[in-house]
């Protein structure tokens, strides 16, 4: 008899992959769908690279029944996808696209057919442009129209899923819309992005509220749950000089505690806020806003793991020029001047969007957050490695992505082993789709999209190796 390798993963662990509705659907306008801000954005000259926009994508909602199949192949046994608020409601509210609702049934049925849980994000970017049009997460009109479309998900699709999120990643549709001007809306003033974010929250914690209530009507399983999902960045000092320190220590405030603790404490953190009130005048709450936030802790945290970042005090640099070309070292110093900046550590090593490898950082930055919030169910939301993959004889031998995922299924396991209650891993992406700035060059999946080949799906060799994972739990990879 031959013991089958054992791991630390429960029986139940949810074993998935992860996409997002702009980057993979493509079906721009197709059967009523609305605009949505990254539709409009994209095709402004000189915002992504070379010009590449989400119109066709993977062409996913032509095709889902064939992606699903994939995925059923692979093993599955979850899938974390995003629904397009302007797909349901074009105009952002009021008239809702039942060919929308449609589609998102299709899909989740078809996913149900083949024992693949469903995990909805209901909002990875693509605020509907009319909302936009208004003022977006400036306007606390958008947190009553996100509100009313949430429950318009839990009516249509509550019967039948049990796992959803609200948000993904605030660092980066804030930071990069409102600090940067990098994403829609393009705007570069803290004042206007802090008070965008605290709306953010509270939409969040309205969502949240809302599907307390529908559990208790039955709208949505009595075993749901509804979390958030932020972008997991440990940072660590560059050196152990008390400029550098303190400068991480900013860091850790500004890009992790500001986003995390609204969710799962229900508040800010005081010195932070009121640092940004006395400089900026923001973020101004609303009457309602402090219980809001209080009463709506979320269930579960997602967190999305790429890299960690070297933090160095910041004199100087005020700088916002990022690698979008996968041309190593071809992006600036990074930072926010009198605050802090990432550097790069030339003992580390980097993917070719300078990005670093650091595996160990998944169970690390999950056990400073426990730490923090105390015991959270954590799902891994994201995790990937952005490559340009090989083709050799034909074949996608992605072997660079095998090892990064298999090292950090193994810090997600120890992370486990440390007492962390990691429910779900997720990597991003199922299948080779849009990168926000970086085209579709930047590849992420499991599945190659042949683009010179009618959008055809081919099997890369990662998509087998994570079929092995699977079966064996976690065990073999
Ligand atoms: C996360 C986003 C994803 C995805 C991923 C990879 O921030 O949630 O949508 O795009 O990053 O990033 P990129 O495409 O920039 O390499």
């Amino acid at each position: 008899m031959t013991n089958k390798p054992t791991s630390a993963f429960p029986d139940d662990f949810l074993w998935g992959a992860a996409t997002a509705a702009y980057q993979v659907e493509g079906g721009h306008d197709a059967d009523g769908k609305g605009p949505s801000i990254w539709d409009i954005y994209s095709h402004l000259p000189g915002t992504t690279h070379a010009g590449t926009n989400g119109d066709v994508a993977a062409d996913h909602y032509h095709r889902f029944k064939e992606d699903v199949a994939l995925m059923a192949e692979a093993g599955l046994t979850s899938y974390r996808f995003s629904i397009s608020w302007p797909r349901l409601l074009p105009q952002g509210r009021g008239t809702v696209n039942q060919a929308g609702i449609q589609f998102y049934s299709d899909l989740i049925d078809e996913l149900l057919k083949h024992n693949i849980k469903p995990m909805i994000t209901l909002y990875h970017w693509d605020l509907p442009q009319a909302l936009q049009d208004i003022g977006g997460w400036e306007s606390r009109v958008t947190v009553e129209a996100f509100e009313e479309y949430a429950k318009l998900c839990y009516q249509a699709f509550g019967d039948r899923v049990e796992l959803w999120s609200t948000f993904n990643e605030t660092l980066i549709f804030i930071g990069m819309g409102y600090f940067t001007a990098t994403h829609p809306p393009g705007i570069s003033d803290p004042k206007r992005g802090l008070q965008a974010c605290h709306h953010v929250f509270v939409a969040h914690a309205k969502a949240v509220q809302a599907f307390r209530q529908y559990q208790q009507f039955g709208t949505v399983p009595s075993n749901g749950q509804i979390g958030f999902v932020n972008v997991m960045q440990p940072h660590d000092p560059i050196s152990d000089s008390s400029e550098d320190v303190a400068a991480c220590n900013m860091a850790d405030d500004l890009l992790t505690h500001w986003l995390y603790d609204p969710v799962l404490k229900g508040e800010y953190p005081t010195h932070i806020l009121n640092l940004a009130q006395a400089t900026w005048g923001a973020p101004v709450f609303a009457e309602e806003d402090e219980m809001l936030l209080k009463d709506n802790i979320c269930d579960f945290i997602g967190v999305n793991y790429y890299k960690r970042e070297w933090i160095a005090a910041n004199p100087d640099v005020e700088n916002t020029k990022i690698n979008t070309t996968g041309e190593k070292g071809s992006g600036q110093e990074f930072g926010f001047k009198g605050l802090f900046k990432f550097v790069r550590n030339p003992n580390s090593t980097y993917t070719d969007w300078d990005w670093e490898i650091y595996p160990e950082g998944l169970c690390v930055g999950m056990m400073r957050l426990k730490e923090r919030y105390g015991d959270i169910p954590f799902y891994i939301t994201e995790n990937g490695l952005g490559a340009k993959d090989p083709i050799i004889d034909g074949e996608i031998v992605d072997q660079p992505r095998i090892e990064y995922l298999s090292s950090h299924i193994a810090a997600a396991e120890s992370a486990i082993k440390q007492g962390v209650d990691v429910r779900g891993y997720y990597p991003w992406s199922f299948i080779d789709l849009l990168s926000w700035l970086n085209g579709y060059q930047k590849q992420y999946g499991f599945v190659y999209v042949d683009r010179d080949n009618h959008l055809n799906r081919r099997r890369k060799k990662s998509f087998f190796w994570y079929q092995d994972v699977i079966k064996s739990n976690g065990a073999v990879r």
